[in-house]
């Protein structure tokens, strides 16, 4: 005589043989009342960042590179297997030396930079050259196709900021070489054509043309207006790169952020469904993150994932802290996910 368990046993491995399961089997572990990520709080320091670009720089041809990019990209801790920063982004950052050239290439994954330091590197997207400047946020819109080169003096260093793992979690990541080894045929950048879109009379052509290009000094100017006027209790004043073609978010997976905290300032905690990975821009203070603190300085970055508390603070009382940040916030709202709660009080234990 079988037990009720040695029937159900039975029944499940015919289930399987016949390529099927039965729910019954789910552990409750995987039906949980909060959202769950295997992501970790991390913090990168530049000391390391900086130090492994340059033994990068003079070990690393960028054509030996398969990527053909000299990139150091930042690991999180918990997800050791895939490499990447979070389930959902990649954070990384690449110098380029002068006279070097990053051939251009396209894929499916969307990406942008936000420049470091340097200047004298352009990087062309569909062809068109934009110089880019420290602070600057330049954007390469999925299946462009782009390259970066060097004309200037010193090394140049910027953050690739890309939304792979999302992209191959839906396994449909394409990438192709540009066929012409010659280079991209480039026009020079010019801004008026951001500002305004056109097409010829009698054409029906959809324009949607995304613009490229967000410039540092106007950026900061925006952001120092913001922060005389309105504070957001969670975040200081803090500014969202809008995509000003659809009027939506940076990009349709990536959303950037530039956000200052006043000498002295520290937000309110919420936590939220979406994951935010920050660079230091300028200054230095602590983000607690469930209780954690991590301290962080000019050039560090940091990964906040989803459903943590987190809260932010400028350690200084006499410089402001500029931070800069890249969050899946876009996909979340797409499908209904995102979700957000604040509690009013602060968890800060300084
Ligand atoms: C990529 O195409 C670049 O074009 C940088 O500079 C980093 C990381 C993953 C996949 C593609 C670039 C990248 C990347």
């Amino acid at each position: 005589m079988k037990t009720a368990n040695e029937e159900i046993q039975e029944l499940d491995r015919l289930l399987e043989q016949r390529l099927l399961s039965g729910l019954w089997r789910i552990p409750a572990g995987e039906r949980p009342l909060d959202p769950k990520t295997e992501v970790k709080a991390h913090l990168w320091k530049w000391a390391d960042i900086y130090d492994s670009l340059l033994k990068a720089r003079d070990q690393i041809g960028i054509h030996a590179a398969v990527n053909e990019r000299r990139t150091i990209r930042l690991v999180n801790p918990g997800l050791k297997e895939s490499e990447m920063t979070s389930h959902t982004m990649l954070f990384a950052f690449q110098l380029i030396q002068p006279g070097e050239v990053a051939p251009a290439h396209r894929h499916t994954m969307a990406a942008i930079r936000f420049i470091l330091q340097g200047k004298g590197a352009y990087t062309a997207v569909e062809g068109e050259k934009v110089m880019m400047g420290q602070g600057d946020l330049i954007l390469t819109p999925q299946w462009t196709w782009h390259e970066h080169a060097h004309e200037g003096a010193d090394p140049m260093i910027w953050i690739d900021g890309l939304d792979v793992p999302l992209v191959k979690a839906l396994n449909v990541i394409s990438f192709e070489p540009y066929p012409d080894k010659s280079g991209l045929a480039k026009t020079d950048y010019d801004p008026s054509a951001h500002s305004g879109l056109t097409r010829s009379v009698g054409s029906t052509e959809k324009i949607a043309k995304a613009p490229l290009h967000y410039r540092w000094d106007v950026t900061y100017l925006t952001l120092k207006v913001l922060a005389q006027s309105s504070r957001n209790p969670y975040e200081g004043a803090a500014l969202e790169y809008v995509n000003p073609v659809t009027g939506g978010p940076t990009l349709p997976t990536l959303s950037c952020w530039m956000q200052m905290l006043r000498p002295g300032e520290r937000t309110k905690a919420h936590r939220h469904t979406s994951t935010s990975i920050y660079h230091v821009f300028r200054g230095s203070g602590t983000t607690v993150i469930n209780g954690e603190p991590f301290h962080w300085e000019k050039g560090d970055s940091f990964v906040v994932p989803l459903w943590s508390w987190h809260e932010h603070a400028n350690r200084s009382q006499a410089g402001e802290a500029l931070l800069f940040s890249m969050h899946d916030k876009p996909v979340l709202d797409a499908f209904g996910l995102y979700r957000e709660e604040g509690d009013g009080k602060s968890h800060l234990g300084l």
